[in-house]
């Protein structure tokens, strides 16, 4: 490969000169932004424990009421990225959110779309664009871009979720924004009933949805029993894996950040190729190790990982006598929208 010039070999004067006019000459900075073969990425390999996160979050619900915080989030933010960017990686943001008992965080709506995965605790719900949607543990419920949605919580003991935003690229984008809103009229439940069964969706006199997001919220007991179900009746299968789609088109659930369920057989050891998009693994139910080279993370139930692009990633069951089960999030369906989605052997 070429040996380019560097800017300090460039007399100071014309420096200044390009400077003065707003132009900056490309062959010092050319390998940053096209490096050889694979891109170099801020996105560090971390872990983020639940264990060490959660009576940190249990002292923002002691020392900020949700009126002085809106939502109540700890950031999980990649070092490799500087913490004060609050990314996870390139496109995904991570945010612990903690709701307490009796509290409203209020209506609003934003341009990135949101995902929470709920971590702990009973009673709590998200209205989104008037369905009202229970939080149970496992649970996936999307705030897609531009749908009104609200906290609120019934119950009697705090209540933790996981927020996945595609944020960090809306906001390098420049279209981040956020309008607030008055609470919700409830115009009915969640419709997840609606598309329980794989195969049929309603078809009342013959007119499909065609809404943009039919389906709001994913139970687990439901996406936890077509794993079960997948596991049982094709033993051969390579990975043990579902995608929360748009049971309406097949397609991604939302468009930017793809989301899938992943249950590791007892004792599995599930080898997957190097992709572009980055991934987040969050841990469901059980134990597992999360490996690429030179790292190697133990995820316990709630702890969550961030792993960069292009790189192949081992994953293990800790258990051999248990399923676990984890939660995936990745940039894939952006990948793919933009041409850049890659898959290396
Ligand atoms: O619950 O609407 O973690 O707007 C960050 C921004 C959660 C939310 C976050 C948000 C929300």
């Amino acid at each position: 490969m070429l040996e380019l010039g560097r800017l300090e070999d460039l007399p100071i004067d014309y420096r200044e000169a390009l400077t003065a006019q707003n132009l900056v000459p490309l062959w010092p900075s050319l390998r940053a932004v096209l490096p050889p073969g694979k891109p170099g990425p801020r996105t560090r390999p971390t872990r983020w424990s639940y264990e060490a996160l959660r009576p940190l979050l249990m002292q923002a619900g002691e020392l900020t009421p949700i009126e002085k915080a809106e939502r109540r989030v700890l950031v999980l933010a990649n070092p490799g990225h500087g913490l004060e960017k609050m990314q996870a990686s390139s496109s995904i943001y991570l945010g612990m959110q903690l709701l307490l008992p009796g509290e409203i965080a209020p209506a609003h709506r934003h341009t990135p779309n949101a995902v929470r995965m709920i971590v702990e605790g009973e009673g709590a719900y998200t209205t989104v664009d008037g369905e009202k949607c229970p939080m149970v543990r496992g649970d996936l419920i999307l705030t897609p871009t531009g749908l009104w949605h609200e906290h609120g919580h019934d119950g009697d003991a705090p209540v933790v979720w996981l927020d996945v935003l595609d944020l960090p690229l809306v906001y390098y984008m420049e279209a981040s924004y956020v309008t607030e809103g008055t609470l919700q009229t409830v115009t009915g439940e969640a419709a997840e009933r609606a598309y329980q069964r794989g195969g049929v969706v309603p078809s009342p006199v013959f007119t499909r949805a065609g809404q943009r997001y039919p389906m709001l919220r994913y139970p687990w007991a439901d996406v936890r029993a077509a794993l079960e179900a997948l596991a049982a009746s094709q033993p051969q299968i390579e990975a043990v894996q579902v995608a929360y789609v748009n049971p309406e088109t097949g397609a991604d659930c939302q468009n930017i950040l793809g989301f899938s369920a992943l249950m590791l057989r007892p004792g599995e050891t599930l080898q997957l190729p190097a992709r572009s998009p980055a991934m987040v693994f969050h841990q469901i139910e059980g134990g597992a190790e999360v490996a690429i080279e030179g790292h190697s993370f133990a995820l316990a139930e709630a702890d969550t990982c961030c792993i960069p692009g292009y790189t192949p990633v081992t994953l293990k069951n800790r258990s051999t006598d248990k399923p676990a089960f984890a939660f995936i999030a990745d940039e894939s369906p952006l990948h793919k929208k933009l041409g850049v989605y890659e898959v290396r052997a």
